[in-house]
């Protein structure tokens, strides 16, 4: 993708000018960042999503049992006719995961990483509806989708900002309002982490909130000091021979500090160990047990698609690749492979989710090393066959 190409998603900026001035920076309005958008999925359609089990769906009612009270899915269907006229908001996340019309807008935004998203979450409001004043530790691109939609932005906030009391919600105690518009269908808002903003529904609306993924440091030192300890053996210790006799034996000598920074910095200056660490933990998937593998043995998969079987990319499976020295890393939903360089176009097309098949896959089937990979893929359950 080339990024000095003017893009309509970005009102014309390229995607190096937007991740240069906006890109965890400030806010973008984008009139009509999609031309006459139809939302792919209607309101009822979004409610009844609402009530499966394997979905994560909130409702939000401004005035509720109790003010911004909060209700957890799966919900009955029942629940909807119960709700006021005004102000409460469905939400519901991984939209992305269930419905491939929505998952299809995320190939707008490949001038970002896809390892970098997290997810399409969608909002249906009433008018008056909103989930109050907020900040978020993520960006996120707020596409209109049906409806209007009034957003204001406000302060810069962090974990020290005032909060409302709320047991479950994050509500900001003061907002100080710097902008304000009101977005149609096909407007688009980008919002840098920890700007905080409110979003109130003039009329019915649907909201989809492309979501990013960003791990607190908190996070990576937490996992990757785990990820790294199967790899070190009991026997490796804090140790000092050549110690100094010590002046004092109740004193801590910083003699002591460098030993342990040395043991440090040899460990986490592992840039193999990092990079294998870091492409599983980004391409861990939201919900796991929606990928599940099955049973198939190579010659299987090699029957299969000569008689014009279709492989694609499971919704909920994460990928990315990576390169260490002549070898290629391949990261699928939280595991990691080693493979050979040769391997790169096909790892290439793997990871862009197109469709697999006898034809495209030809040479590679000749490549034991290439169905293995492709096999292990569909038993993992990152790859799946498409219905007939
Ligand atoms: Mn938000």
């Amino acid at each position: 993708m080339n990024p000095d190409i003017p893009l309509q998603l970005l009102g014309g900026l390229t995607a190096r000018e937007f991740l240069r001035d906006y890109w965890q920076k400030k806010p973008l309005l984008v009139r009509q960042a999609f031309t006459d958008f139809e939302s792919p999925i209607d309101p009822d359609e979004l409610a009844g999503l609402a009530l499966e089990e394997e979905v994560e769906s909130r409702i939000v009612l401004e005035h509720g049992e109790r003010p911004w009270e909060l209700r957890r899915g799966p919900f009955e269907e029942d629940t909807f006719a119960t709700l006021p006229e005004r102000d409460w908001t469905l939400l519901v996340q991984a939209v992305d995961q269930f419905v491939p019309e929505v998952a299809e807008l995320l190939e707008h935004f490949r001038f970002l990483p896809s390892w970098r998203i997290d997810d399409v979450m969608i909002s249906f409001a009433a008018p008056g509806g909103s989930v109050g004043p907020h900040f978020d530790n993520y960006d996120v691109f707020l596409l209109q989708g049906h409806g209007k939609r009034n957003w204001k932005v406000g302060q810069r906030c962090d974990s020290e900002s005032p909060l409302i009391e709320h047991a479950d919600l994050r509500i900001l105690a003061d907002f100080e309002q710097s902008d304000e518009w009101t977005l149609a269908p096909g407007d688009m808002l980008y919002l840098p982490p920890r700007l905080a903003h409110y979003g109130v529904a003039v009329d019915d609306c649907l909201t989809y909130s492309v979501g990013f993924r960003a791990p607190s440091a908190a996070e990576v030192l937490t996992h990757f000091t785990d990820f790294l300890s199967q790899f070190l053996p009991d026997e490796e210790r804090y140790s000092d021979a050549d110690a100094q006799p010590a002046s004092d034996p109740h004193q801590i000598q910083h003699d002591a500090l460098d030993r342990l920074k040395t043991l440090l910095a040899e460990h986490m200056g592992d840039e193999r160990l990092l990079l294998t660490w870091f492409g599983q933990f980004m391409t861990e998937p939201r919900y796991p047990e929606q990928v599940t593998g099955e049973t198939l043995a190579e010659q299987e998969l090699l029957d299969s698609l000569e008689r014009g079987a279709i492989l694609v990319r499971n919704p909920s499976a994460r990928l990315a690749w990576s390169e260490v020295d002549d070898n290629l890393l391949l990261f699928a939903s939280g595991q990691s492979r080693l493979l050979s360089g040769h391997l790169r176009s096909l790892l290439q097309s793997i990871c862009s989710a197109d469709a697999l098949h006898g034809e495209n896959l030809a040479e590679w089937l000749e490549d034991e090393e290439a169905v293995t990979l492709v096999c292990q893929l569909v038993q993992q359950g990152s790859l799946g066959f498409a219905d007939e």
